[in-house]
């Protein structure tokens, strides 16, 4: 299998300048003709010839400035076109193909989704639209004509700015559109289809007037204004934290319900999938609202952070997506809660991120080699990538962090660039060295942080001792150590903070210890009682922390940590070494129940905690953080009846308490997405989902609150928990919801994750059933995911069940997926990773079911590419 390599990369040895391309769109194919003028860079040779990359396209005509080409002059394969010996000098070339929307299941390219033609290009879909340089660093400008008949498309949508349109005779129209800025093929788009739309418009910081535009399906309009909402607050905010403006006449979001993943941020015409646009209150729940404006920022802010600035290669893809994403956590710590902000996306890098940095699939966030970059739109380089940045900015301070991005963005405007290029900035700004720090994006795996300390009364000295270890992961046995940033401070006796008079021994700088070496000790002199230390303030680094605190340290770091997330921190701790203990078979003690039960009690009655806070710190680690902190062998079975003790145990003697608070939290007011109300929901919910869990009347309660509900938050909440602990209740409203939403694709999503979510061991055989009915959408992305996706990432009990049942379930909805749409297959693949850390029959039962289907062989590059990784 072929693997491409960072160090092999080399610019082409021509340039394209300017393309113009001509979509005559049909019901039965679809005509592409582009004209590419291509230049020779000065230094290639005569006789180098031009290889331009092309896939499933049927090659109609080619010319070279008008004159057709000799059968000889070309070769037009599988892979691509080649041109033997184009001219040494600037030339036009012309290339008519036609392509088959309508059959392309893998969603890649130019595809159909509900009638509407839609593209998706990032990474490599842009060759198979037509014969081009499909690499991110061939930047062109885009001219671009469509015509399609008036009936199926009124709506004709591509990249840039609309410059004319009319009749093209025939009951059909044209439309044409030119997007000023160069940019690389990955970020074309075009839309043609029956819409609807809602428009406003934004003017920028320097008074230009925007149009925007978000298109859907009819009838669906107004689902759409909480996504306009977010997108108007994010040009907002990019102006005010990042002093970035838009740059277009009009910026467009079309909503698609058939789409591989999130949403993808075409210059000026975004397209979503569209459970990242509708919302109304009795559909959608207050995550929905929250990921919707999450993603519509990610996108918008990616005009900057990709699109004027775009990577060199694909192996800079964390050039882009982390620094996004980092700014796009900023965004929402803006506009809501920063410490619940923060709990969240730390809680999302752990069950997600670690998990993979730990397992066979482990990569660097700047990998050096792929096979298949298509799984490499991964955790790791979205969510660690975005850690690194905020790691940058620690170290640096928010003012010198902002004179880096200032210069980035002066210096790169225009450009496709690199990780060194991006470091450089922040170093060329400040004076700082950031030759160490550059390996947080070549090295792969989770830093293990080691803490012990000792305080000397006589002396009156503190010591920290803070050592790292990365372990080995594939490809990187031996690992250098990190620049780790840990904010932190020392916490008194009587819960205030405490000073001391000097350091020696390594780096503090105000409240940060910067380790980078294996090992530090940190002297502190002048410290009067014995402290307990709050470290990674804020996760101020994406480590793992091994410390000797004891559950007491913890239990005081929760009532008196001045740092929101060392507070929520502290209690997750504790619940977490309760259970690793318990699943390693030693029993719990009264005293040690009883000290969490009345920490949580006095969380949840503090009034000075907000209700979004107070859900998160109630929260019980989920079972992947419990299997993780385990470490090897583990028994997922044992694990989730040692958390369903564990809630029991301490929620059960407070079930009155909690109720009480349940009922107090109850509201009137008519649903709003807003942080007050949604954290008030969520606590409620969160209440809720532990009564079930530690209390007879729970499910009843629940049972109620589904009927009653007047908002999809309150309503999902209530079905997810009764369908996880598959009550007897449980089919009955399961069928009611069902019914209820007919007709509702993405309320359907929610009923099959909630299906697919239940520990029952019926729960298999059900979604078999569920995906037998020929009714079932096969093709659709968001419903395969839904069900198969949440199984395989949410329901640990019966995905990796001892009879191998869960594993073989899911080889075979691959073996059937990949042949349409090998992303999805490969995604759900991924779930595995988790298999080497299982105990023996588990573990074997896995990879017979992996080597079964590595057996049976034809996997796609896409799926093949994990399995070997998985099994090596
Ligand atoms: N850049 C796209 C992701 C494309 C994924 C291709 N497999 C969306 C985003 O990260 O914003
Ligand atoms: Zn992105």
């Amino acid at each position: 299998e072929h693997t491409i390599y960072l160090k092999d990369y080399a610019p082409s040895p021509y340039r394209i300048v300017s393309v113009d391309l001509d979509f005559r769109i049909g019901e039965e194919a679809t005509r592409v003709r582009a004209q590419l003028t291509v230049e020779p860079r000065p230094e290639t040779a005569p006789g180098t010839p031009l290889v331009l990359d092309g896939e499933e396209l049927s090659l109609s005509s080619i010319a070279i400035d008008g004159a057709p080409l000799m059968l000889s002059a070309y070769a037009a394969g599988p892979q691509g076109l080649t041109i033997v010996e184009p001219p040494l000098r600037r030339f036009v070339l012309e290339t008519e193909v036609s392509l088959q929307p309508e059959g392309n299941t893998k969603l890649m390219g130019l595809y159909r989704s509900n009638g509407v033609w839609c593209t998706q290009c990032e990474p490599e879909g842009f060759r198979r639209i037509t014969y081009y340089l499909d690499r991110p660093d061939a930047l062109a400008t885009f001219k671009v004509t469509m015509t399609a008949p008036l009936a199926l498309a009124p709506v004709l949508l591509a990249n840039g700015n609309l410059v004319a349109k009319g009749d093209a005779g025939d009951g059909r129209h044209f439309a044409v559109w030119e997007d000023p800025f160069p940019k690389p093929a990955y970020l074309f788009a075009l839309v043609a289809g029956d819409l609807g739309s809602i428009t406003d418009s934004f003017t920028t910081a320097s008074g230009r007037k925007v149009d925007l535009a978000i298109y859907c399906e009819h009838g669906k309009e107004d689902q759409c204004d909480w996504a306009m909402d977010s997108l108007k607050r994010s040009m907002a905010w990019d102006e005010r934290r990042f002093g970035r403006e838009y740059d277009l006449d009009m910026f467009n979001i079309v909503a698609v319900s058939d789409f591989n993943f999130g949403a993808m941020e075409n210059k000026g015409l975004n397209i979503f999938n569209d459970r990242l646009v509708f919302a109304k209150p009795e559909t959608a729940t207050d995550a929905n609202y929250a990921g919707i404006e999450r993603v519509i920022a990610h996108e918008y802010f990616h005009n900057w952070t990709g699109n004027r600035i775009t990577c060199r290669d694909w192996f800079q893809l964390c050039l882009k997506e982390g620094l996004t994403v980092y700014r796009d956590q900023e965004f929402s710590s803006d506009e809501r809660s920063r410490a619940v902000q923060r709990i969240h996306d730390v809680q999302n890098l752990r069950s997600a991120q670690f998990p993979e940095d730990g397992g066979p699939l482990a990569h660097a966030p700047r990998p050096d080699q792929y096979r298949e970059i298509n799984n490499f739109y991964t955790t790791t380089v979205y969510e660690k990538g975005a850690e690194i940045v905020r790691m940058l900015a620690t170290l640096l301070g928010e003012a010198d962090f902002r004179k880096g991005m200032d210069l980035y963005f002066e210096r790169h405007d225009g450009e496709a660039t690199t990780i060194e290029a991006f470091l450089t900035v922040f170093a060329d700004a400040t004076g700082v060295d950031l030759e160490q720090f550059k390996t947080w994006y070549l090295q792969a795996g989770t830093p293990q942080v080691t803490v012990k300390d000792a305080y000397d009364a006589a002396s009156q000295t503190y010591t920290l001792t803070i050592s790292q270890k990365t372990e080995p992961t594939p490809g990187q046995p031996t690992k250098s150590p990190l620049v780790i940033p840990i904010k932190f401070g020392l916490i008194g006796p009587n819960g205030s903070p405490m000073g001391w008079n000097a350091v020696t021994g390594g780096s503090v700088r105000d409240d940060m210890i910067v380790l980078d070496q294996e090992s530090v000790t940190l002297t502190f002199s002048g410290v009067a009682n014995k402290p307990v230390p709050s470290l990674f303030r804020g996760f101020s680094a994406p480590v793992q922390v091994h410390s000797d605190l004891t559950q007491e340290d913890n239990l005081f770091l929760a009532r008196h940590d001045s740092d929101p997330f060392n507070r929520w921190e502290a209690l997750q701790d504790v619940s977490t070494a309760l259970m690793v203990d318990a699943a390693r078979g030693k029993a719990w003690g009264n005293a040690a129940i009883e000290a969490l039960r009345s920490a949580l009690a006095e969380t949840l009655a503090n009034d000075s905690l907000d209700d979004a806070f107070k859900a998160q710190a109630l929260t019980i680690p989920d079972e992947s953080l419990i299997a993780r902190a385990i470490g090897s062998d583990v028994d997922p079975e044992r694990v989730h009846a040692v958390r369903s003790e564990l809630i029991r145990a301490v929620f059960a003697p407070i079930a009155s308490t909690l109720e009480a608070a349940y009922h107090g939290l109850t509201s009137t007011v008519p649903y709003a997405p807003d942080t007050a109300q949604s954290g008030r929901r969520s606590l409620r919910n969160r209440l809720l989902s532990l009564l079930v869990q530690s209390s007879d009347g729970g499910a009843a309660l629940a049972a109620k609150q589904y009927g009653e509900a007047t908002n999809m938050t309150d309503r999902l909440a209530a079905l997810a928990v009764i369908g996880a602990q598959w009550t007897p209740e449980a089919p009955a409203l399961l069928a009611d919801f069902r019914t209820r939403f007919a007709g509702d694709p993405l309320v359907f999503d929610k009923w099959l994750t909630v299906s697919a979510s239940a520990h029952d061991d019926g729960v298999i055989e059900r979604m078999r059933a569920i995906l037998a009915d020929p009714s079932f959408p096969r093709n659709n992305p968001n419903r395969l995911r839904s069900l198969v996706g949440t199984f395989v990432m949410g329901n640990p009990v019966q995905f990796t069940r001892a009879d191998g049942a869960g594993f073989r379930f899911v080889t075979e909805f691959v073996t059937d997926v990949d042949t349409r749409n090998p992303q999805v297959a490969a995604r759900v693949l991924t779930g595995f990773r988790i298999w080497p850390l299982l105990e023996p029959k588990r573990r074997e039962a896995a990879r017979s079911a992996l080597t079964a289907l590595q057996a049976a062989g034809s996997l796609s590059r896409n799926s093949a590419d994990i399995l070997t990784r998985m099994l090596a």
